[in-house]
């Protein structure tokens, strides 16, 4: 029996582990005590990862779909030169542009996934890069490039040392934190109330964190309004920090008067936020020595979201609390980042627009809600085959209805997965991906999202199981059939110069190990002694801490605008406050507004196979008592929820936790008929399918797919129904919450 320190990578906290391991396989995962962030704290989600890793249902052979619509064993061999060969044949036929790649949210967990995978992509010359970022982050990094010229200069809230925290969209007891790396965040948390400060949460629902601090009901899709409120008032009652903004921001008088129209008098209906609320709140924002507003999720999947999500960056300006501490800070990552991100090109805003809808790309992606249209749309760079790795766009991007049947048109489609799930079940080929823990990594992308500045490396804890592959190593294999010259990116030129040098493959691991040894903390090939190498890392298993907060004051230097200073009117923004203004009303016959959340022992669409994790829970839609008796709706029973674009149906859960007029329901569900077992038995429905295919309907800025404050309407599903009963005294499943 062996023990071996590793950490999560299923969420951002990144939290350390320890594995026993015996006979090569993983017995137990317990939270790390040594961790010296994290500190002895997991979730039931990374402990069960144990499970994920042993489970009978993971892929672990590369699987052939046969003409019964089944799958079959193939060897690595056969299915990669299959795979090469119809993917080159396609290129030539039709070009590189006919070929598309989706990687979904686990691939931004390993530092290797993405890297391999853009080389692959900027190989092949293929635009068709798609992401879980336009169902999550990219309005955030399209209003920095807004903002600072870099679209990866993304705010943290300084929760450690802040005394005010307005928190938009946001359920940090569940979901651990976002777009910000807080292990413990809970207790980070009640520390600003400790230390006599406030946490402010708004939410349409009364969440887990909105219970533990002060909640602030707001309507969904409603932030925008009472952001553009809050300026009103700082600006209408000189709250404004001038002193501040005029070092910092240019465009701060075009602003006022882009906000002047938005009086809290005016901007509640559609805020959900009285008049008298918007006011106070922007007072209390103002007069607090530092304060800081956040944004995530809930904030990012509306109609609205680059402009909200531009709004909050806005607010934390003016009031004085941009790049300072305890306000909206920019975190620096030992390696350096932003000369990274300029050499390798990966860090574009609208430098190409999509074929379908125009949209602007977000750091090369175009958003996954156009990739259906993609496929079906005839014409020149028609996209035809499609790589899907560590997603599952069927549950997740909207108009899941269209995709699914998109993806049937494909000549080929590829996923690389743990498991056969929704998307997967309609591939040509399934590819055994390892997990986490067998793999090698290092944190990579959430090194500037530390608020206590921190560097780690891992080995794998276990070979793989089975024929499983890292998803680099099958890039790289393929790109090697297809004849592809990999080291398209800065950072791979990079590796293969130093692999060259050293008579070695070019790996992820050389290039990192250069690109750390190179770096301002790193031992600079033996020059600086006790500087930063893998080597270095390897003899702190639980990782280094750098400092003791992220630096500030330095927004300045890292700004890519010419004029180095924060632009708060571009034309874009003028332009969405118009759009926002004339925004048509919902259909009167779709009243209710649809929302999402996430529940503590679900993980998006891929921790449902999980035993332990089921146990006596399932999907269910929680409205408002009022609206329940309204629309004749019992606790417990089945319902029915209509969108412009689709129907499901799954059990009501009645709850006052819900503001009157929404409906919330859980994403990540409706699993059917793949190879995850325990999933499908649990089914559930899936919510996106009433989510709009049209990409008319995606947010324009970022093509954020619309999956908050969708218009709705919801009725009694009559006692034909076979769902069953989800809230009894016999102990039937009930919904996953810890209200
Ligand atoms: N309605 C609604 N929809 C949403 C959201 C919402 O709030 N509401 N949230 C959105 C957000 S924020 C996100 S991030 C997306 C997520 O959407 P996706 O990223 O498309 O899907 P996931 O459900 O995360 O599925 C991940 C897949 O990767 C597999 N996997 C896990 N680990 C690995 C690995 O290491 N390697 C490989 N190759 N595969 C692996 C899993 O088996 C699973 O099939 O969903 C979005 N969709
Ligand atoms: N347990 C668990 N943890 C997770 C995940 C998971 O699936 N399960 N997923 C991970 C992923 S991929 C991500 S991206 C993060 C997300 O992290 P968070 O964004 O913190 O997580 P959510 O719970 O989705 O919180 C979004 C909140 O926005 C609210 N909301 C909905 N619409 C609106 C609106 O229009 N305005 C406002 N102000 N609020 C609104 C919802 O009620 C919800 O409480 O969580 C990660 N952590
Ligand atoms: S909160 Fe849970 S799932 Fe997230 S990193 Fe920590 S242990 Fe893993
Ligand atoms: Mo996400």
């Amino acid at each position: 029996m062996a023990k071996a320190v590793t950490y999560c990578r299923i969420c951002e906290p990144l939290c350390g582990l320890t594995a026993t391991v015996e006979g090569g396989v993983v017995t137990a995962l317990r939270a790390d005590r040594e961790h010296p962030l994290s500190r002895g704290f997991a979730c039931p989600k990374g402990i069960a990862m144990t499970e994920v890793q042993n489970d009978p249902d993971r892929v672990v052979h590369p699987l052939r779909r046969t003409p019964d619509g089944g799958f079959e064993r193939v060897t690595w061999d056969d299915a990669l030169s299959d795979i090469a060969r119809r993917l080159d044949a396609l290129r030539r036929a039709h070009g590189g542009d006919s070929i598309g790649w989706y990687f979904g949210n686990p691939a931004t967990f390993s530092y290797s996934h993405p890297l391999w995978l853009n080389g692959f992509m900027r190989a092949l010359g293929s635009p068709h890069l798609y992401s879980a970022g336009s169902q999550d982050t990219n309005s955030r990094f399209a209003a920095s490039a807004l903002l600072y010229g870099a679209p990866h200069l993304v705010p943290l809230p300084d929760i450690e040392r802040t005394d005010f925290l307005l928190m938009l969209g946001a359920n940090p007891l569940v979901s651990h934190g976002s777009l910000v790396s807080v292990p413990r965040i809970r207790e980070r948390l009640n520390a600003i109330v400790k230390r006599g400060g406030r946490v402010v949460v708004g939410d349409p629902r009364r969440t887990e964190t909105a219970r533990a601090f002060e909640h602030l009901p707001v309507a969904p899709d409603g932030d925008a309004w009472l952001l553009l409120s809050l300026l009103n008032v700082i600006f209408q009652d000189g709250l404004a920090d001038i002193d501040t903004c005029s070092r910092q921001v240019t465009g701060l008088a075009a602003l006022r008067g882009l906000v002047r129209d938005f009086p809290p008098e005016r901007t509640g209906p559609n805020s959900g936020v009285a008049a008298e609320a918007a006011r106070k709140l922007a007072h209390d924002l103002a007069a607090a020595p530092r304060a800081v507003v956040y944004g995530r999720t809930g904030t990012c999947l509306g109609q609205h979201a680059t402009l909200v999500a531009f709004l909050i960056d806005a607010v934390n300006a003016v009031t004085g609390n941009l790049d300072r501490p305890g306000g909206a800070i920019f975190g620096e990552s030992p390696l350096p980042v932003d000369e990274i991100v300029r050499l390798s090109g990966l860090g574009t805003y609208g430098r190409t627009r999509s074929r379908v809808g125009g949209f602007p790309d977000v750091l090369g992606t175009f958003p996954a809600g156009i990739m259906a249209r993609e496929i079906t749309t005839p014409g020149p760079g028609r996209l035809r085959a499609l790589i899907v790795s560590a997603g599952n766009p069927v549950l997740s991007v909207p108009g899941a209805t269209a995709l699914d049947a998109a993806l049937d048109e494909l000549d080929l489609l590829v996923c690389v997965d743990l498991y056969v799930g929704e998307t997967a079940r309609k591939a040509d080929y399934v590819l055994p991906a390892t997990t986490f823990l067998e793999r090698e990594d290092f944190p990579l992308p959430f090194l500037q999202n530390y608020l206590t500045p921190y560097v780690t490396w891992t080995e794998a804890v276990v070979p793989p199981r089975g024929e499983a592959r890292q998803e680099w190593e099958i890039i790289d294999e393929l790109a090697a059939r297809m004849g592809l010259g990999i080291g398209a990116l800065a950072p791979q030129r990079l590796a293969h110069r130093a692999a060259r040098r050293l008579g070695l493959r070019p790996s992820p691991r050389t290039m990192m190990d250069a690109l750390l040894r190179s770096s301002p903390r790193g031992d600079w090939f033996g020059l600086r002694p006790g500087g930063l190498s893998i080597r270095k890392l390897r003899k702190n298993p639980h990782g280094i801490v750098l400092a003791e907060h992220q630096p500030t004051g330095r927004l300045r230097r890292r700004i890519t605008h010419r004029d180095r200073r924060v632009h708060l009117a571009p034309d874009e923004i003028a332009a969405a406050i118009e759009r926002l203004r004339t925004a048509p009303p919902a259909p009167a016959d779709l009243p209710l507004r649809l929302i999402g959340l996430r529940e503590p022992r679900s993980h998006n669409s891929w921790m449902h196979n999980v035993p332990s994790l089921m146990r006596a829970r399932t999907q269910a839609a929680r409205i408002s008592p009022r609206d329940a008796a309204r629309y004749g709706l019992t606790d417990g029973a089945p319902c029915e929820i209509a969108s412009a674009h689709g129907t499901i149906r799954l059990p009501v859960l009645i709850t006052d936790d819900v503001t009157p007029g929404v409906v919330v329901v859980p994403h990540g569900w409706g699993h059917e008929g793949g190879g995850w077992r325990v999933a499908t038995a649990n089914g559930g429905a899936n919510v996106n399918v009433l989510a709009s295919p049209d990409p008319g309907d995606l947010e324009k800025l970022a093509g954020m797919a619309r999956l908050n404050g969708i218009p709705v309407r919801v009725g009694a599903v009559g006692r034909e129904s076979n769902t069953e009963h989800i809230v009894s005294p016999s102990g039937r499943p009930v919904p996953d919450t810890e209200n």
